[in-house]
């Protein structure tokens, strides 16, 4: 006789009635783990597709040379969208100016990756209304140079300028020729783009309002016209100095800078005879946008105040048209694109020469 299955225990018996909501239980876990993976994956590939930085297409990599870098990558094609809006709508104003921080040009390069080897900017999203270099006379002066990276690539990125950066450092040890070393600047920075505007800075001078646009005018422009050691005001009307603007044109028409201004002083002042015997005038932006800082120095080793500049600045209409553009002569003795800058450095000859 076959004996009746055992009874199942009272805990048992709980078991087996407990049993299919554990199971739900254990599906539901599992439903949320999955869930979860999906949705990591999900953000991972999106944020992976949208992090600041190029994007690569997904073509593959031609044969040949290494893909371009950000940094060397060409710039956006100059048609490719609509002229830049006119001002800018990424202006500020009013700017904070001060040298007591210490500037590292690591940083400033990293704060700054839309700018391109050489000091190079093309806006991305519209095209620029102009294509301007900035030349900036230079020896010895790093450290001004530093606060002229950090201040003013922002601003002019801001302004949407299709620009370069040329540091024209003057080699050798003889006395110093600023307006020679802005006409090379012109030159040479033809020979790399087809700039039409040409901003002339001093290296340690800031401007305190990113309104005062670095770029040309129908009249040659004068931007640095409210400086803070002039106590915010033009030092003459006829000031010239500092930071100007001469289209290609304007500047050719002068027949460019002298080249005899040996030593400190009347360079700017012959500049400004110059454009005046051309019949041209001078625009300046207003006092407050004009405002900017002069970085403090004492004065360099061979830029002594030149002794002939009065007698010279008395002569322009007479040696303008045979000292200038026609008569430049140098040598490029070596030129470096460094991430936020080019510097050529250029024999300019002696007083003499
Ligand atoms: N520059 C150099 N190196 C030099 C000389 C001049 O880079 O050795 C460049 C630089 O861009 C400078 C510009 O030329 O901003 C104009 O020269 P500057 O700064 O000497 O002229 P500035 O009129 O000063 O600004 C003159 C000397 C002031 C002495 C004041 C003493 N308290
Ligand atoms: C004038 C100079 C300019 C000079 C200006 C400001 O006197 O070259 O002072 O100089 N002209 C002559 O000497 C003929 S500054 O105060 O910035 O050193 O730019």
């Amino acid at each position: 006789m076959r004996r009746p299955p055992p009874r199942p225990t009272p805990r048992a018996r709980r078991t087996m009635r407990e049993l299919p909501g554990a199971w739900l239980q254990k599906a539901c876990r599992l439903l949320v783990l999955v869930c979860a993976l999906h949705l990591s994956a999900v953000l991972f590939y999106y944020l992976a597709g949208s992090a600041p930085g190029p994007r690569w297409s997904p073509e593959p990599a031609p044969r040949g040379p290494a893909a371009p870098s950000p940094r060397t990558a060409p710039p956006p094609p100059p048609n490719a969208s609509q002229p830049c809006p006119e001002p800018s709508p990424r202006l500020v104003g009013p700017l904070r100016v001060e040298f007591s921080l210490t500037v590292n040009l690591k940083k400033v390069e990293e704060e700054n990756p839309d700018v391109r080897e050489g000091g190079r900017h093309t806006p991305k999203d519209c095209k620029a209304l102009q294509k301007v270099a900035i030349i900036i006379p230079f020896r010895n002066r790093d450290e001004h140079l530093k606060y002229w990276l950090y201040y003013l690539h922002p601003i002019l990125q801001r302004q949407q300028l299709d620009y370069g950066v040329y540091v024209i450092n003057q080699g050798g040890e003889e006395t110093f020729n600023r307006a020679k070393l802005l006409n090379i600047g012109f030159v040479e920075a033809l020979k790399e783009y087809d700039y039409d505007c040409f901003v002339f800075s001093d290296v340690d001078l800031i401007p305190m309002d990113d309104r005062n646009t670095y770029k040309c005018y129908d009249q040659p422009r004068h931007l640095s016209v409210s400086m803070d050691k002039f106590g915010f005001r033009l030092p003459y009307n006829q000031y010239f100095g500092g930071v100007s603007a001469l289209s290609k044109e304007q500047f050719q028409k002068i027949n460019g800078f002298p080249n005899n201004y040996w030593g400190w002083g009347g360079e700017d002042d012959d500049i400004y005879n110059r454009l005046v015997f051309k019949g041209m005038g001078i625009s300046r932006p207003d006092a407050a946008i004009g405002k900017c800082r002069m970085i403090r120095h004492s004065r360099d080793n061979k830029n002594e105040p030149n002794p002939q500049r009065f007698n010279k600045i008395a002569h322009t209409k007479e040696t303008m048209n045979s000292d200038g553009l026609n008569t430049l002569s140098y040598t490029v003795v070596n030129t470096e694109r460094f991430p936020l800058y080019t510097k050529i450095t250029v024999a300019v000859g002696s007083p003499k020469s």
